[in-house]
């Protein structure tokens, strides 16, 4: 597919979290006129305390170059993982150049802020780590609890429901994301944008907040996704990871795009007519 433009974040290769191999597939069937490199690509941190660095996150690497040398123009927006490249703001390399924030218009004429994002991180009042506990942690903690509460029984112990704990947690969380996405949402709106494009969170959206178009690229270390500009200016959501099941599934009945389009056009009229 060729895109307008097109938005990643949070690959944090170098790290062994990084679904290097869906990127990779990712990119090798998706193409952009310009690319933009939203933050936490390269992950600093973990790289100086163990390193790791497979093929496949290099190949990631050499695809984004090929891909530069190929005529498209890449911004790399460093993150608070990479923010060591923050040193070479202004600079080029590989054709790859480095900036602190980027100004993006789409083709339909809305004006967007890139930026990664964690300079808001003090702005916004829960921890950030919150915003990485998921359904699977939660799911987790509802069978750990049963198991901590039969310990406790048979010491004596009171009950202590963590799982009501995890709730919480979660709760925070959901709050941790909304109100980071008002945060970002009114510093758009501060600066006379009509969007804002960012990361750092892993949380993919595009919603519409108090009249600013709010975009999440989300991640390549738990939810593989990206966003798109279609030429007509439009931004859409891909979800790789949910692509890639759906494609597999295709496979093993043999069915084409064209006929799963079709059954979810019946879908889509069997339910309205229920309705
Ligand atoms: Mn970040």
């Amino acid at each position: 597919m060729k895109y307008r433009s097109l938005f990643i974040s949070d690959c944090h290769l170098g790290t062994r979290g990084c679904q290097a191999g869906m990127l990779l597939d990712f990119l090798e069937k998706s193409d952009a006129e310009t690319i933009y490199l939203v933050g936490d690509i390269v992950d600093g941190w973990r790289l100086k305390r163990d390193w790791h660095w497979p093929q496949s996150h290099n190949d990631v690497v050499q695809a984004l170059l090929a891909k530069a040398h190929d005529g498209a123009r890449i911004i790399f927006i460093p993150g608070n993982h990479d923010e060591w490249l923050r040193s070479y703001l202004g600079t080029h390399f590989g054709g790859i150049e480095v900036m602190h924030t980027a100004e993006h218009t789409t083709a339909d004429g809305r004006r967007f802020l890139v930026t990664h994002g964690d300079q808001f991180d003090s702005i916004v009042v829960n921890a950030k780590w919150l915003a990485h506990l998921g359904d699977h942690a939660y799911e987790f903690a509802l069978w750990l609890n049963t198991l901590v509460n039969k310990v406790r029984h048979y010491w004596g112990g009171p009950y202590w429901s963590l799982s009501n704990w995890a709730k919480q947690q979660v709760k925070r969380a959901v709050n941790f994301i909304s109100e980071y996405e008002k945060v970002l949402a009114n510093e758009a709106k501060t600066g006379g944008f009509d969007g804002i494009i960012c990361g750092h969170i892993h949380a993919a959206n595009i919603s519409k907040l108090h009249g600013i178009d709010y975009v999440n690229t989300g991640d390549w270390v738990e939810s593989c996704t990206a966003v798109v500009e279609h030429f007509d200016g439009s931004l859409h959501l891909i979800d790789w990871a949910a692509r890639q099941r759906m494609q597999r599934v295709m496979q093993t009945l043999e069915l084409t795009e064209e006929q799963v389009a079709a059954q979810g056009r019946t879908r889509r009229k069997r339910r309205k007519e229920a309705a």
